[in-house]
């Protein structure tokens, strides 16, 4: 009867080992990549997005693209999450299906992580290289150490071709040409498989009997020693011993193999240039903000003043990278994403042109489905429910000046 017992446990605990080793291989595909369930105050009051533009939304496998624009650092950074002083610019798709060739901000190659300064806009410019082929929303991002990847807006983009076709050469610091698709390929799988097969060895000798119960009884009864028997003491020296060699030798035959190598590059790049923009001559004041929830709209009383020397209308509202245009100022020529634009999605109760020097209190209502969609009216159930985003102006030679709102949102069910 024990031995029956002792055999069930044992097949029960190679089939556990199995089925976890099974799950760790097993990765579904996801169509979207969590976007929608990031904390709407993450999305509305940390980075802003904009004048964004993917080269294409189709090419072929080993072809390049580019995304770009501009990303203005909030001044109402939440407290809740660290400050951006290591941040690092980002791509926001489902695993390598593109390369990364090369990013820049303010001009500057940024392979590393930056420093970046809040209320601060910078230009920015990735170059992707594609991999795989398939539909994919590729994200702008941002990864800040202490608040995690900040997701921006996405655009779904087609790569064609096949994946056995991606080559990724680069020269080498002592002048070799090497694939880096496919370098060392059968090291990394050696390895890798070969601890696997080390560890899996080791665990395979320790699952013998007695199992679990009898086990923990010996040790409560402080017979723990004897469950070790001078044969277990050989093997487990020879496992210790035998992966010391082995490790000392094969690192001998590698140091051989390539004598130079330096280590990953890592480290903080300080003094990223931002945009000098000039300072906005229109004014923004919220007196108030609230957010109809079966109307799906948030409506905002503004008092704006126009300090400048031309008259401005008000364009665009811009939050978690959802555009609410105003039709008669601004049209979308980007092809901006249509789930993100709301392009009549933006009222504002007199939008005639605000003169020079004058002061106007309006209603601007802002309501599209993306309110719901993106879960940006999850907002209103926070403990500090804030709005937060950018406000277009335009004059009549379709000049644009920026303004930043941030201020609490009370909801209104009714
Ligand atoms: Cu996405």
């Amino acid at each position: 009867m024990k031995i029956i017992k002792d055999k069930v446990a044992k097949l029960s605990f190679v089939a556990l080992l199995l089925s976890m080793t099974a799950a760790m291989f097993y990765t579904p595909t996801a169509s979207a990549h969590g976007e929608k369930s990031q904390a709407a105050f993450m999305r509305m009051r940390t980075i802003h997005w904009y004048d964004l533009n993917w080269s294409k939304d189709e090419l072929n496998v080993n072809e390049t693209m580019t995304v770009s624009g501009k990303f203005h650092v909030f001044a109402g950074w939440p407290e809740t999450v660290d400050k951006p002083e290591v941040s690092f610019l980002n791509i926001g798709i489902p695993g390598p299906v593109f390369i990364r060739a090369g990013s820049w901000i303010g001009g500057q190659l940024v392979p590393r992580s930056v420093s970046l300064e809040l209320g601060e806009t910078y230009e920015f410019k990735v170059l992707l290289k594609a991999r795989r082929p398939g539909d994919w929303h590729v994200h702008t991002m941002m990864n800040v150490e202490g608040g995690g990847p900040i997701i921006g807006p996405g655009k779904w983009v087609t790569i064609n071709g096949s994946m056995g076709s991606f080559v990724n050469p680069i020269v080498t610091l002592t002048g070799d040409t090497i694939d880096l698709e496919k370098y060392a390929i059968d090291s990394i799988y050696f390895w890798s498989f070969l601890w696997y097969a080390i560890g899996l060895a080791w665990l395979l000798y320790w699952v013998k009997g007695p199992m679990f119960i009898p086990r923990a009884l010996a040790v409560q009864a402080g017979k723990a020693d004897t469950l070790i028997s001078a044969g277990d003491k050989k093997i487990g020296v020879a496992f210790g011993l035998g992966t010391i060699i082995f490790v000392a030798v094969t690192m001998g035959t590698t140091n051989e193999k390539y004598p130079v190598t330096t280590p990953l590059q890592a480290g903080l790049m300080r003094g990223i240039q931002w945009l000098e923009i000039p300072e906005s001559t229109v004014h923004v004041k919220v007196e108030d903000a609230t957010y109809r929830v079966p109307g799906r709209a948030m409506q905002m009383t503004l008092t704006i003043h126009n300090g400048g020397d031309t008259a401005v209308r008000l364009g665009e509202f811009n939050t978690a990278s959802v555009r609410f245009l105003d039709p008669d100022v601004l049209e979308d020529e980007s092809g901006y994403p249509d789930d993100l634009l709301a392009e009549e999605g933006l009222t504002v109760s007199d939008n005639s042109p605000i003169a020079p020097g004058e002061s106007r209190t309006v209603n601007v209502t802002a309501s599209d489905a993306a309110w719901e969609v993106y879960r940006l009216a999850d907002l209103i159930y926070d403990p500090d429910s804030r709005f937060a985003g950018l406000l277009f102006f335009f004059d009549a030679d379709g000049n644009r000046q920026m303004s930043t709102v941030d201020a609490p949102l009370i909801p209104s069910f009714m």
